[in-house]
């Protein structure tokens, strides 16, 4: 086992772009519930909030600079969180599109995802009969047709885009692929070390979610950036937990969040962003590790500070 220096990082992504409504009542979708839900996920120790916004009349995924407007501030005043805001916006959505939040409101962190690929999770449809929203059914099998648009170039213009804003990504790989192009933009010089990798096991279309491909990714990438990288782990689904465990094991930091997983233990939903924030932090204080607080988050990535956003 890779002996730990550092703090673990606990990142919560609140709500996402995969899950619907009907899949979950625990999901938030109005500013309200996005807002309590990302104050709760802090209190119980998530230094980062990963957040996207939702139509908060049916849920559907946003990328309203006003339905970000409505729960940022209220975010910010209640807790010292850093905010980490998605630029991966959904699959409906272009990539110019899709940068406007962060442009916005110039987050101290933000997605970027590395590599264009197929992001599905049609098999969901068929595990529900009636869905609470029209626009859900349709959402989630169209993902069998999707491509999740990453081009290099999109990469590039993303990474110019914001440049002036100094923030921080958290660097998105499906795919060991991924990792390659993100040494790419490296020496472009389009990011600036030390850079945040997080590590996507179990979406439909990237790697799945085995232990030995977080191993294979943790590996290459210590190949490619030495120890100029920070990294974290996002299970998807039931993977949630155990694969945060062992990214904890490994020297790695963590995400958890209803957007990764709608889950408390294989099969049983939970209640609130929250609990999953509690379970995560009970796991890895018991093996041992100590949790960073968002402070220490700021220091460990090099971030811009909370003072320096535009909400
Ligand atoms: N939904 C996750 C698998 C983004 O927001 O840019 C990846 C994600 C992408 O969080
Ligand atoms: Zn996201």
């Amino acid at each position: 086992m890779v002996p730990r220096h550092r703090k673990t990082i606990i990142t919560c992504a609140i709500t996402g772009a995969i899950h619907t409504p009907t899949m979950s009542d625990a999901l938030p979708y109005t500013a309200d519930d996005i807002a309590t839900q990302a104050i709760e996920a802090a209190k119980a120790g998530a230094a980062i909030l990963h957040l996207h916004a939702r139509r908060p009349h049916d849920g559907g995924v946003s990328i309203d600079t006003d339905h970000f407007a409505a729960f940022l501030p209220r975010i910010k005043q209640a807790t010292g969180a850093v905010v980490n805001i998605s630029t991966g916006g959904s699959l409906t959505h272009t990539v110019a599109e899709r940068l406007r939040p962060a442009l916005t409101f110039s987050p101290e962190m933000c997605s970027l995802n590395m590599g264009s690929i197929n992001f599905s999770f049609h098999p969901l449809t068929d595990r529900y009969e009636t869905w609470k929203f029209d626009w859900e059914k349709d959402y989630v099998a169209g993902s069998e047709g999707n491509i999740f648009r990453n081009t290099f170039r999109d990469i590039r213009e993303a990474a110019t885009a914001l440049e002036p804003h100094a923030i921080k990504f958290e660097h998105e790989c499906y795919d060991v692929g991924h990792l390659y192009n993100l040494k790419f933009g490296l020496a472009q010089g389009w990011f600036k070390p030390p850079i945040f990798v997080q590590f996507v096991l179990g979406i439909l279309g990237g790697i799945g979610a085995e232990i030995d491909n977080l191993i294979f990714m943790k590996r290459t990438a210590d190949r490619l950036f030495g120890d100029s990288y920070d990294w974290s782990v996002l299970g998807a689904g039931a993977a949630q937990m155990p694969l945060a465990a062992a990214a904890a094991q490994l020297g790695g930091n963590v995400r958890v969040g209803l957007e990764d997983s709608l889950q408390i233990s294989r099969g049983r939903l939970a209640s609130s962003n929250a609990e999953q924030v509690r379970k995560v932090r009970r796991i890895l204080e018991e093996l041992g590790h100590e949790i960073a607080t968002p402070e220490e988050a700021r220091e460990m990535l090099a971030l811009k500070g909370a003072d320096r956003t535009a909400f």
